[in-house]
């Protein structure tokens, strides 16, 4: 189950692309009769196939990519006689979902060539060959019956690497357990699966929530452990699914309370720390820290004290229960408020 999980959501793939060359240009002259060698007519060969990648709204992962690792665009056809130019040859057409970032490949270092953040949006990756040129292009004057025609241009090829980067405009993120999945389930009408052991959630989910008839998407991803930013657990290579944000919420495990053996700040500072490490800009984002489990504690105290502490370094703190719901409008309110005060943030840039 776990497996198949993880299987079905393939966020990156590499693929060799090709176009298509174009035809060649061909060599041959008019017949008529009484005059077996007339003027030159050989056509020109057609345009390569390009290789196209589009964005399709209903594709969720990069699978296909993943098992289809070469893409060839059709060659051009061939000149012909009585100056006609070969076809064009068709173009591949890629779909992938959207949110997909392209890189090209060169000398195995990625350079990003498209970023296709809206439906239907495409981009052409490797260009047809323009085709040969028949010998009818060649006649002059003083050379009226040229014997020679060129060859088409061949395609490019590139090695693609694909990078999904889901859009979302908050990202949960937490140790594992600290109820993530939970909340998105309370929030939004998705199901992601929920379990008391580390590392429920393989792949992101995402969720949409609504507030006052307007909606905005929230992304659950896999627990976060110390040693993430080098691979530890499920490593941080889902990180980059909260790249997009604009919020994140940030979860704190209240079950921690009742075991001593546990930190609630050390743990905030973990996540932090592995936040940073990936990407000082993912520190940077508007943080919405929530002191989740809290229908487990009878005594609130230990929360009072947490959350002044908190407050008192400048974060905003909440506190609920995706369990039982308690909070969960302030949450979802606080959100919404977020994520237009970093929309008016950007607009004033
Ligand atoms: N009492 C209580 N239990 C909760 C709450 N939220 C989650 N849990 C429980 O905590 C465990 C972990 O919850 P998940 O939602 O799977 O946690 P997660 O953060 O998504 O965990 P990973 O996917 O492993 O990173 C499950 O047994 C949940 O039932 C809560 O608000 N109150
Ligand atoms: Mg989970």
């Amino acid at each position: 189950m776990a497996m198949t999980q993880s299987d079905q959501f393939v966020d990156e793939a590499t693929v060799s692309v090709s176009a298509g060359d174009g035809g060649g240009g061909i060599v041959s002259f008019r017949r008529e009769k009484f005059a077996p060698r007339g003027g030159p007519n050989g056509g020109d060969g057609g345009k390569g196939g390009d290789v196209v990648f589009v964005a399709d709204r209903n594709l969720a992962t990069l699978r296909d990519q993943k098992y289809q690792r070469d893409v060839r665009a059709k060659s051009g056809a061939p000149g012909g006689g009585n100056n006609r130019t070969g076809h064009g040859g068709a173009d591949a057409v890629v779909r992938v979902p959207v949110g997909t970032v392209l890189y090209e490949l060169v000398g195995g270092e990625p350079v990003e060539l498209a970023d296709l953040t809206a439906d239907k949006e495409q981009v052409v990756v490797a260009r047809g060959g323009q085709g040969g040129q028949g010998n009818a292009r060649f006649a002059t004057a003083t050379r009226q019956a040229p014997d020679f025609a060129t060859q088409g241009k061949p395609g490019e090829r590139l090695k693609i690497r694909l990078s999904l980067k889901l859009l979302a405009d908050v990202g949960l993120v937490g140790l594992p357990n600290a109820g993530k999945s939970t909340l998105l389930r309370r929030i939004s009408a998705a199901k992601p699966r929920v379990a008391d052991y580390p590392f429920t959630t393989l792949m992101p989910n995402l969720g949409v929530a609504e507030i006052d008839h307007r909606t905005f998407v929230v992304a659950d991803i896999p627990g976060l452990i110390e040693g993430a930013s080098e691979g530890v657990g499920l490593g941080d290579r889902f990180l980059r699914h909260i790249e997009r944000t604009r919020v994140l919420v940030h979860l704190l495990d209240g079950a921690a309370f009742l075991d001593e053996t546990r930190d609630l700040l050390g743990e905030y500072d973990t996540i932090r720390a592995e936040l940073t490490a990936y990407d000082p800009g993912l520190a940077e984002r508007r943080e919405i820290v929530l002191l989740n489990k809290v229908d487990l504690l009878a005594d609130r105290a230990p929360v009072d004290a947490l959350e002044a502490i908190l407050r008192e370094r400048g974060c905003d703190v909440l506190r609920g229960s995706g369990a039982t719901g308690e909070g969960m409008s302030e949450v979802v309110g606080a959100m919404a408020r977020a994520v237009d005060a970093a929309d008016e943030a950007e607009a004033a840039q």
